[in-house]
């Protein structure tokens, strides 16, 4: 013991010794178990409770300190967070990973085997809750006082598997095992009501529901980078108000006893797995309407505990809607204000657009909410009311019409949400200048100054520091530690870039990556890869505007020109997809299967198979892209110009220094004008050029003509090469891209076929492409969710950090 001790520095080691008496205090007293009958999985959660400890005493200080500072409050309120693990990024942030391994080792433990035992907490479908993730642990590396609010759902995003290539979703379990990090909070549980009716005593409005449930609070405690400060992510669980009827129970009736309580849980019970649609209507409007009530009253009632002035609102609370989800909000903060605290109508809805703001994270027409005013009315027949007022009332000022909330009979969000927020805010400089130009054209002309853009960005903590460990020591090593908590230090590296001893240290570390993907992927789904093979990498939700089919034709084209030319002096490549797609979602689905089907006939062939594998990692989520992105040399940005917001993988592929491939879309722009244009393939056509194409008439048949080697792959798909048991299982596909073509793959395949091209002459210059790489990851510090944060409390929240 003493000899592994000494092999690390002096702090850690008393950290190792403590950290080790409080494992073993939790495994005995909080998991009830001896050592030597401990399993794994209790190891972990005496682990994650000693860690919770430390993480906890921050998070009391930090509420202390900002209650002192009499500081503005941040509440994000968000239907999805994405967090994945917790117990590696805290160890990372509070300094306690040597520790940690040194005291496993000490117990007969690998930290690497009980970090991988934590399940993902997969609360998000895709970018838009691992966003709100990457924020909470900014907030707290910042030290901003905040508070992110959201479901606790028990199903988290679904567990995909494939058979015979398909998509089956099985039920996530997260919660199978106890989640060892939050604080249930039975003593502040709220009521929130639905439906029911509305009545005037004494010239007040006050509503009756007709059904009410409980919100139970659960706190998990984020902390950020060195322990500075904490905050709670507060996710509420629904339960009946009376969650037994006795009565019913004694007379014999135990099924409709249990009844209120299944009811009531409903509402916390899944995730919605749809990115971009909105399915299962009543219950999602019940799960939007029961977490913002919830978190609306924990958050006057944490402002009238300190302050007694409502005027003050703006000044002291902020509260950002995460897209539409949260938009009742605003109608909600103004019933609270109006209906329940006296405040005279216009003053409520002037309170609460200063203090609420809202995030737009997809210009997608079928992903913008609506709600018919039959069902809204229905489940909220207040709020239908106060709705239809502001309406009323921003019409008033601005007779010019600039578009009713109330439109085709439908109650549209983002426009609600617009009219009650002070700032409205893209995420990334093409896509709010787009939002500008499209859905919010006319309210943008009435309200000018109230668009802003806020790029998006990445915790270095998560995918930099931890993630990569090869790199970020070399890092550290080459520029200090500064970059963990400042990103932008990241361009001390630009002097070393010139320096072939680092470059090849750099190609060093993204070897040892591929070296240990290539053999989990041999130990975990058979697959013999070679490590100096290019790794090519699109994850992420499957969709059409991300176009994982412009892909796969294109790795169909490489195949028949391998086949032609064996002999040829190929780039050996392996293809990796991962992603999920919406259950209801069938030409995604097909999509998926496409792949599959691609994968099998190509790792199979002989002739080809040394150039070109592909494969499809079942069930993606957030640890499988943290072993992804660091062994990737190839970042596929690929969406049709215009319809991808901005990208968050994008960004970690590039701090990972993997080269992207990738469109004029999103983030994708700024992130080729970081690093360069000659560090970045380009292709495809610009947004502008996009809505041109679209208006030409069979535009699709004519880019076919024009691109040989496309006919040739479209040629496979229909003649059942990839599904010869079926021959005719891809002329769905076919078709789509040879008619319609929406999102034109047709039309950029040319293009994205000579990039690929490009791409593999870059790769035949190794040295060439390290510093390339490099280069990425040198420029790719204004990436950092730091950053992005600062801008929203700067721009959007006048908030200040309370730590330096
Ligand atoms: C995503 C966008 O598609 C992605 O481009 C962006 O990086 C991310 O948000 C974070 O801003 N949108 C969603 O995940 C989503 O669900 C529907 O949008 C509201």
């Amino acid at each position: 013991m003493t000899q592994t001790l000494h092999a690390v520095p002096a702090g850690d080691a008393i950290d190792a010794t403590a950290l080790k008496a409080d494992v073993l205090k939790h495994l005995t007293f909080t998991i009830g178990r001896a050592p030597e009958d401990a399993a794994l999985g209790d190891w972990r959660m005496a682990l994650s409770f000693a860690v919770r400890d430390r993480i906890t005493e921050s998070w009391l200080a930090s509420e202390r300190a900002a209650r002192e500072a009499g500081a503005k409050r941040v509440y994000y309120l968000s239907l999805e967070f994405l967090i994945g693990r917790l117990l590696e990024d805290a160890l990372v942030n509070l300094g306690l990973a040597e520790a940690a391994e040194v005291a496993l080792r000490d117990l007969g433990l690998a930290l690497g085997e009980v970090v991988a035992d934590e399940p993902d907490a997969a609360l998000g479908n895709g970018g838009l809750g691992r966003l709100a993730a990457c924020f909470m642990e900014s907030l707290a590396t910042i030290g901003c006082p905040a508070i992110g609010y959201g479901i606790r759902y028990e199903h988290g995003l679904f567990r995909q598997q494939f058979e015979h290539g398909r998509q089956v979703e099985l039920p996530e379990l997260w919660l199978e095992q106890q989640h060892p990090w939050e604080f249930e909070r039975p003593g502040s549980r709220l009521r929130v009501g639905f439906g029911g009716h509305v009545h005037q005593v004494e010239g007040r409005t006050i509503w009756h529901p007709a059904e009410e449930v409980e919100a139970e609070a659960f706190d998990t405690p984020i902390v950020g980078w060195e322990g500075q400060w904490a905050n709670p992510l507060r996710l509420w669980s629904a339960r009946a108000v009376y969650p037994f009827d006795l009565n019913r129970f004694n007379h014999g009736d135990f099924r409709g006893a249990a009844e209120p309580e299944a009811l009531a849980r409903t509402i916390s019970r899944v995730l919605y797995p749809d990115d971009t649609t909105d399915e299962g209507k009543a219950l999602r409007l019940k799960q939007e309407y029961f977490f913002v009530a919830a978190s609306l009253a924990d958050i006057l009632c944490r402002f009238e505990r300190d302050f007694d002035d409502l005027a003050l609102l703006p000044e002291k609370v902020a509260i950002q809607l995460n897209d539409t989800h949260p938009a009742v909000a605003g109608p909600e903060l103004v019933r609270l204000l109006h209906d329940e605290r006296g405040v005279e109508f216009s003053r409520a809805v002037e309170i609460a657009r200063g203090c609420l703001s809202y995030t737009n994270h997809t210009l997608l027409p079928e992903a913008l909410e609506s709600w018919s005013e039959g069902l809204f009315g229905h489940l909220l027949p207040r709020h239908l009311e106060i709705i239809e007022r502001i309406d009323a009332e921003h019409y008033g000022a601005h007779p010019d019409r600039p578009g009713s909330i109330f439109e085709h009979g439908e109650i549209q969000m983002g426009t609600l949400s617009f009219v009650m927020a002070h700032k409205v805010n893209g995420v990334s400089a093409l896509h709010t200048e787009l939002m500008k130009e499209t859905v919010f054209e006319g309210l943008h002309q009435v309200h000018p100054d109230r668009i802003v853009n806020q790029t998006n960005g990445v915790t270095p903590r998560r995918w930099l520091k931890s993630c990569n460990a090869a790199l970020s020591d070399l890092i550290t090593e080459t520029i200090g530690a500064g970059w963990v908590r400042d990103l932008s230090q990241l361009e001390r590296l630009e002097p070393h870039l010139g320096d072939g001893a680092f470059i090849n240290r750099y190609a060093a570390a993204k070897r040892a990556n591929k070296a240990v993907f290539s053999n989990w992927l041999a130990g975990d789904y058979g697959l013999k890869v070679d490590p100096d093979a290019m790794f090519d990498a699109q994850i992420k939700r499957i969709h059409e505007y991300k176009r994982q089919h412009l892909n796969i034709l294109q790795t169909i084209a490489a195949w028949q020109a391998i086949h032609d030319d064996p002999q040829a002096d190929w780039t050996p490549r392996l293809k990796i997809f991962g992603g999920k797609a919406a259950p209801g979602y069938h030409f995604a689905k097909d999509i998926i299967r496409l792949i599959n089907d691609v994968a099998a006939r190509l790792n199979a062939d002989p002739v080809t198979s040394k150039y070109l594998q592909v494969i499809f990692l079942p069930n993606y989520n957030v640890s499988l892209a943290e072993r992804i992105i660091p062994a990737s040399d190839l970042s596929e940005q690929i969406s049709t110009a215009g319809k991808e917001a901005s990208g968050t993988g994008n960004m970690k592929f590039a701090l990972n220094g993997a080269l992207t491939i990738g469109t004029l879309d999103g983030a994708n722009v700024e992130i080729r004008e970081q690093v360069g244009p000659e560090n970045f393939f380009l292709f495809g056509m610009t947004a502008a050029e996009v809505t041109a194409r679209r208006a030409v008439p069979d535009h699709a048949r004519r880019a076919i003509e024009g691109s040989a080697p496309l006919a040739r792959a479209l040629g496979a798909l229909r003649d059942g090469t990839f599904s010869p048991d079926e021959p005719g299982r891809y002329h769905g596909i076919a078709d789509n891209i040879a008619g319609g073509d929406h999102f034109l793959v047709a039309s950029d395949f040319a293009a994205y076929h000579a990039a690929q091209t490009d791409v593999s002459r870059a790769y035949g210059d190794r040295e060439t492409w390290a510093r390339m790489a490099a280069r990425n990851t040198a420029r790719s510090g204004w990436f950092s969710s730091d950053r992005t944060i600062r801008g929203y409390m700067g721009e959007i929240w006048g908030a200040a950090p309370l730590i330096d």
